[in-house]
């Protein structure tokens, strides 16, 4: 599976994170990198999400950088030759996704400057890096888990204020109007984030329809299919230096056929 890492440069610890990050990433900028398929709704992210009972890491990507991810996932990375020396994994703190919450980060080619790290139930630590932004307008997920955090704040543990930016129209079809995730929400009856059969229905129609008869609403590439548009947004932030390519390991295993 060829995913897009994209970099969301920490701007402001939560105040628990600080307390454990301390000075241990050695002047390195240190950005939290978010895995995702869907490089062309970046512009929409509001927000990004972790595990709260994850361990993340904060790995040295070279002298100047530092990412914050799974262990696994830096392993991955050190193998793909994304960070330096290749093959070599230097670990300089770690830190619990509990403790991450309300860090402040910038991401990356989105129309809202910075967002917060927010919780989510269904974080799978053995996917992608553990590190999920969120495009709440494309992703159901995103979309019901940001529902859920505004219902219960004080029972996620979150200031309201940290999830108040609403979903942003990226992308547009003909079926599903300015925002898929909220539509297929509704078509599914879905409720909660633990409604986890449905949901993978909905982002099962949400990718379909994305990118077979979405239109770009926003950004460099505005008014261009989402088939055009998503590899040329996945290099303008390459170029940027804001993502690289990472690849996960079933990719590499030899597979046999039954
Ligand atoms: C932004 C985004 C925008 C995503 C969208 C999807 C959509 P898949 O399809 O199951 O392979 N993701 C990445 N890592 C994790 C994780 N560790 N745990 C849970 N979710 C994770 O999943 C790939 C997508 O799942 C990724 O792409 C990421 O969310 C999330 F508009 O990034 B995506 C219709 C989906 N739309």
């Amino acid at each position: 599976q060829e995913y897009t890492a994209v970099k969301m440069e920490v701007l402001n610890w939560s105040p628990a994170a600080k307390a454990v990050v301390g000075e241990k990433a050695g002047g390195r900028t240190v950005f939290m990198v978010a895995a995702t398929l869907r490089p062309e709704t970046m512009y929409g992210q509001t927000n990004c999400f972790v595990g709260t009972s994850i361990k993340y890491g904060i790995f040295a990507a070279n002298d100047k950088e530092a990412y914050l991810c799974t262990l696994r996932a830096a392993r991955n990375m050190a193998f793909q030759g994304s960070t330096t020396p290749r093959g070599h994994v230097q670990q300089l703190a770690e830190v619990d996704g509990a403790k991450l919450i309300g860090t402040k980060i910038k991401p990356p080619f989105a129309v809202t400057p910075e967002v917060y790290v927010l919780p989510m139930d269904n974080v799978l630590p053995t996917k992608g890096t553990g590190v999920v932004t969120s495009v709440p307008s494309d992703s159901p997920d995103d979309f019901q888990t940001l529902a859920d955090l505004r219902k219960k704040p004080e029972f996620y543990g979150i200031d309201p204020s940290w999830a108040a930016i609403d979903p942003i129209p990226v992308i547009s079809t003909p079926t599903y109007g300015d925002m898929i995730a909220p539509a297929t929400i509704k078509q599914f009856k879905i409720q909660s984030q633990k409604d986890t059969k449905q949901l993978a229905e909905a982002k099962e129609i949400a990718y379909k329809e994305g990118f077979y008869n979405g239109t770009m609403l926003v950004g460099e590439f505005k008014g261009e299919s989402v088939q055009d548009a998503k590899p040329k947004v996945r290099e303008a932030m390459i170029q940027a230096q804001l993502a690289f390519a990472y690849a996960e390991p079933e990719g590499l295993v030899i597979s046999r056929s039954a």
